[in-house]
């Protein structure tokens, strides 16, 4: 099985981290572009983004790690098998501060810069707006400021380069994340181990949301705090050697854990500890 991940990039660090999760271990030969995984039946190829989704619709790459707006954009014959929760942003429609904004009809007959025509195109098309896309490859952000365009369409993360670069967000387009793709025409052993990968992708991505939770509490308070805490099937309790006291184990949406607390602590839990949870079979 033949997995292309970035290179190098804003994806390379979620795509390593996810497979060593996965116990898929390799050691990464500097320069090397291909690396046998030690202890699954894989190869590791490390690619430019943008070619991944080619490779994996030729079957030069059975399986790939991408951002979905680059999917969206090449449109290739390939299938979206997983959605992964990493390197998230979004596509938005950015335009000078100073200009006032009325809606997407302001985009009507306007200069557009972006590297994403294809995903941009979409957008006007479903918006009914003819604006004119100006494809440019990189620095998306200083096309307003040098004249060049009217308006432009890139990736956001926190917005910091929008607002250096004198630009508004306006609408977002597109929400995206790393997402795993296959090729459509996997069979047999490769299938098997594909099911395998997925196996171990889903428990990862499951345990990756929750912690393990242990506390003491008061005997005469532990229902309350199971109602808290409902965990997987039920909590554990165990008696404290200390008299009237119980030891409760859960597992908590990690969101949720700044809720709860000060009810917990005022329940009379003590001794709470909070401990990440590696892998999560249900
Ligand atoms: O060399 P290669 O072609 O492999 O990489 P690349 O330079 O094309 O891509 P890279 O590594 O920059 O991004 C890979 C993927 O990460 C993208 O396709 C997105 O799916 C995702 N991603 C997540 C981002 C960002 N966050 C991001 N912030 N991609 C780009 N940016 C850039 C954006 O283009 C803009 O210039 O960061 C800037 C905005 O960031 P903020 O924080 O200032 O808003
Ligand atoms: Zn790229």
């Amino acid at each position: 099985m033949k997995i292309g991940i970035q290179k190098s990039g804003r994806l390379s660090e979620g795509s390593l981290a996810l497979l060593k999760d996965c116990d898929v271990k390799f050691s990464r030969g500097k320069g090397k572009l291909v690396t046998p995984a030690e202890n699954f039946p894989a190869q590791v190829l490390f690619l430019r983004d943008d070619d991944i989704p080619q490779y994996v619709e030729d079957g030069v790459a059975d399986l790939g790690i991408i951002g979905e707006n680059v999917l969206l954009e090449h449109t290739c014959e390939v299938d979206l098998i997983k959605r992964l929760g990493f390197s998230r942003c979004r596509m938005s429609l950015a335009i000078p501060r100073a200009e006032a904004y009325d809606g997407v009809k302001f985009f009507d007959q306007k200069r557009i810069a972006t590297s994403y025509p294809v995903i941009l195109q979409r957008f006007l098309d479903e918006n009914q707006i003819t604006g004119e896309i100006h494809s440019i490859s990189g620095s998306v952000e200083i096309a307003p400021g040098i004249g060049l365009a009217d308006a432009v369409m890139d990736i956001v993360s926190t917005g910091s380069t929008l607002l250096s670069n004198g630009l508004k967000e306006v609408e977002t387009v597109l929400k995206s994340e790393a997402v795993l793709i296959s090729n459509r025409s996997l069979e047999g052993e490769k299938l098997q181990i594909l099911d395998q990968l997925m196996f171990r992708i889903e428990s990862v991505l499951k345990a990756r949301g929750f912690k393990y939770v242990l506390l003491n509490a008061p005997n005469e308070h532990v229902d309350a705090i199971i109602n808290l805490l409902p965990g997987m099937k039920s909590p554990t309790v165990l008696p404290l050697a200390e008299k009237g006291w119980s030891s409760i184990h859960s597992v908590l949406d990690e969101s949720k854990f700044w809720q709860i607390i000060d009810q917990l602590k005022s329940l009379g839990a003590e001794g709470i500890l909070i401990v990440p949870i590696e892998k999560m079979v249900l």
